[in-house]
């Protein structure tokens, strides 16, 4: 791989991070990075892979993917347990202070993180996971705005101390929005942006001292300005005559609430000195030939001997290596199938990667296993393919998100909802609007369930938030989000945003230089982002593979005028198909309806009314589905809490399921549709479980 090809995203990016460069200057960079670009367009590939006997061309592409691919410099695997590795949850019972003085930064004059945070002032339990807002009955920790202070002391086996061989990784799955961590003191990392893991290595740090407990302090502040993903601003209020003295507020523009607070496990884990950093898959297959080209990265010594195995379900070898990176080949390969759209769907193999190493002093030994489904994924003009084979999106919009424990990670809830998606029939949905957990995603990659990976790009309105600064953090957020997702299966296309204001004269830069960078950091996933502009002027749909279209006719529209739907929605499809021959997703649509509420005829907020937005949408997507339209993802699976405003009654009622993930009328004409299209759309000729097994 040439230098040049393995610096070009991060020259962009560090260009753009530069806040003295001018757009023009990024303009400039965008277009250099598209003319060099070290990936193939959706259009090449597809020459590429039409004439089915060049196989060495196949094999050429699977090469350059990679090079492509391996853009980062560390890994992000997600932590496993093997013989080599260890694993320490910390999930349970924090210690937890919320940073109430009024600039909010009492914490770090005074170094709370110095001594125990009792020792500071009051404290209180704090569950990890969890958002800490709707934890207590107290409205202002509800609708905190600033750092909070979590503790925990842990103790861990003496090995890990006294075997310098060994490293103590401490990980978060993820904290909302900024935090900063510190073992017994002193810091050891710092992280911005909420859904995305971060980590860093103690061991030594808790090798100074090892007869202390090892105490662990983050800090984490869920303010956002307008360069945060998602932006929002903070607006403080001077009128002594309206407001209290000191009083602000956060303004946020998009519709779901802050929820904040470490949201994901954290946990330490171990590996020996020279390991597994990470590890990278790209799949093809030809006739009944996989292909698995792997790209396996080691760190901690110049050489160590490899060992790559790939295992079938039964444990069965089916291909093996000793090189750091290669083409796998697997023979009657078990293909990676979604959900309904085979018997079989999501099979996955086993990847085990093998490490020995050797200093003067010592032996080392390190086992990782990576779950790899071998698929493809293309897009033609009218189509989006799996295994060459039509996909057709029947499925869900969510978000993390349930009663008091706001955006934790939730076990019952995940697999509750995983039932919910087998029950309605359907195959897919999308991380509105933020990374969701690994845990997640993996249970995707086992059950077949397809997924568009959306960045936490929602809200990006103010123009101000298409500057240099706000790019440049956008472009990291998605080299952390692909190096985190990469080799998922059940992820067939990213999403850079969110209803942007795309047809702000910015925009084109803006999305060209983001979806350019995604592209080289993964050429083989499609990238779009989510429009709610108007189709002759939104500035960033050229750059995107696929149109995903968000739209709510006859509701924020036309309210209460359901007639207007068939109409406007087969305008929509035309007017976005006109203009850019590329396929289409209908990747919002919906009504709000609080469950309980009836009225015939139908009235807006109505279980019927919702229903009839449904029906009249899906008779339109049946003609167009037959054209160009390529999926439909209601809006949304379940309700969801938002911030208080005259138009959310405790939050946003457009679920077919409420936040308690019970039914609404609109789940029954759902479940009965996709069922419908997936015995229309799939290639299994008996679909009739939606059991989770
Ligand atoms: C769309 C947004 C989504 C909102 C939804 C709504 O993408 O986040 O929750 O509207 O208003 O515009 O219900």
């Amino acid at each position: 791989m040439s230098n040049y090809v393995r610096q070009l995203p991060k020259t962009t990016r560090e260009a753009v991070r530069s806040r003295d460069h001018r757009i023009t200057h990024v303009t400039e960079l965008a277009t250099r990075t598209a003319e060099c670009r070290p990936y193939l367009g959706v259009e090449e590939r597809l020459r590429l892979f039409i004439p089915e006997k060049h196989r060495m061309l196949r094999l050429l592409w699977l090469f350059a993917v990679l090079d492509a691919v391996l853009l980062l410099d560390t890994g992000m695997l997600f932590p496993r347990e093997s013989s080599s590795r260890e694993l320490k949850e910390l999930s349970g019972l924090w210690v937890f202070r919320a940073d109430k003085s009024p600039n909010r930064n009492q914490g770090f004059e005074r170094a709370w993180y110095k001594s125990r945070l009792a020792e500071t002032g009051p404290v209180i339990d704090m569950p990890v996971p969890a958002s800490y807002n709707d934890i207590t009955q107290d409205s202002t920790l509800r609708d905190f705005i600033g750092w909070v202070w979590y503790e925990r002391e842990v103790v861990v086996p003496a090995r890990w101390i006294t075997d310098e061989g060994t490293r103590v990784v401490l990980r978060v799955g993820s904290a909302h929005y900024n935090s900063v961590v510190w073992v017994n003191g002193e810091k050891v990392t710092e992280h911005a942006g909420g859904h995305l893991p971060f980590e860093a290595e103690i061991g030594s740090l808790m090798r100074k001292d090892p007869t202390r407990p090892c105490r662990i302090t983050i800090a984490v502040n869920n303010t956002l300005t307008l360069e945060t993903l998602p932006p929002g601003t903070i607006q403080h209020m001077n009128d002594p005559i309206k407001y209290p003295d000191g009083y602000f507020v956060q303004n946020i523009y998009f519709d779901f609430f802050n929820y904040a607070g470490i949201h994901r496990p954290v946990l330490l884990y171990t590996t020996p000195k020279v390991y597994v950093d990470d590890i990278t898959v790209v799949t093809d297959f030809l006739d009944n030939t996989g292909f698995v080209r792997y790209q396996v990265s080691v760190k901690g010594a110049a050489t160590a001997t490899l060992k790559v195995t790939l295992m079938d379900k039964d444990g069965h070898c089916v291909a093996s290596s000793n090189e750091a990176s290669g083409v796998l080949k697997v023979v009657d390969v078990k293909l990676w199938w979604p959900y309904l759209m085979h018997e079989n769907p999501g099979y996955l193999y086993s990847m085990e990667v093998h490490l020995m190493a050797a200093d003067e002093r010592s032996t080392y030994e390190d086992v990782y296993a990576l779950p790899v489904g071998i698929r493809t994924v293309k897009v033609t003009n009218t189509q989006f393919l799996i295994n060459n084979k039509p996909f057709y999106f029947h499925g869900v919009n969510k978000h993390e998100d349930s009663d008091i424990r706001g955006k934790g990670l939730d076990w019952p809830l995940i697999v509750k909802d995983f039932n919910l998606m087998k029950w309605l029939g359907a195959n897919s949905f999308r991380t509105s609007h933020y990374p969701y957990a690994e845990e997640i995603l993996q249970m995707c990659d086992r059950h077949g369930i397809v997924v568009i990976d959306e960045c936490p790009g929602v809200g990006i309105k103010d123009i101000r938030s298409f500057g240099n600064a706000s790019l440049a953090h956008h472009l990291d957020v998605m080299d952390e989000l692909v190096r985190r997702d990469k080799n998922h299966p059940s992820v067939v296309m990213w999403s850079v945003a969110n209803e942007p204001a795309a047809e702000m004269q910015p925009a084109a830069l803006y999305f060209k230089t983001l979806i350019t960078h995604t592209k080289a950091l993964d050429p083989t996933r499609p990238v779009t982002f989510i429009t709610d502009s108007n189709y002759a002027r939104d500035k960033g749909a050229p750059y995107v593979d696929v149109i995903c279209v968000n739209s709510y006719f006859s509701w924020y529209h036309d309210p209460g005028h359901l007639e207007v739907i068939p109409i406007q929605l087969n305008a929509q499809f035309e007017n976005w198909y006109g203009k850019y021959q590329k396929p289409i997703i209908q990747s919002e649509y919906g009504a709000d309806a609080v469950p309980g509420l009836h009225s015939d005829p139908p009235m807006m907020f109505t279980e019927e009314y919702q229903n009839a937005v449904l029906r009249s949408y899906h008779d339109i997507f049946d003609q167009k589905r037959k054209q160009y339209v390529i999926g439909e993802l209601i809006w949304n699976f379940a309700d969801f809490m938002t911030a208080q405003g005259i138009t959310r009654v405790v939050g946003n009622k457009k679920g077919i399921f409420t936040r308690q993930r019970q039914p609404k009328a609109g789940a029954f004409i759902l479940k009965e549709r996709y069922w419908r299209l997936a015995n229309e759309t799939g290639t299994s000729p008996t679909i009739t479980s939606h059991v989770l097994t």
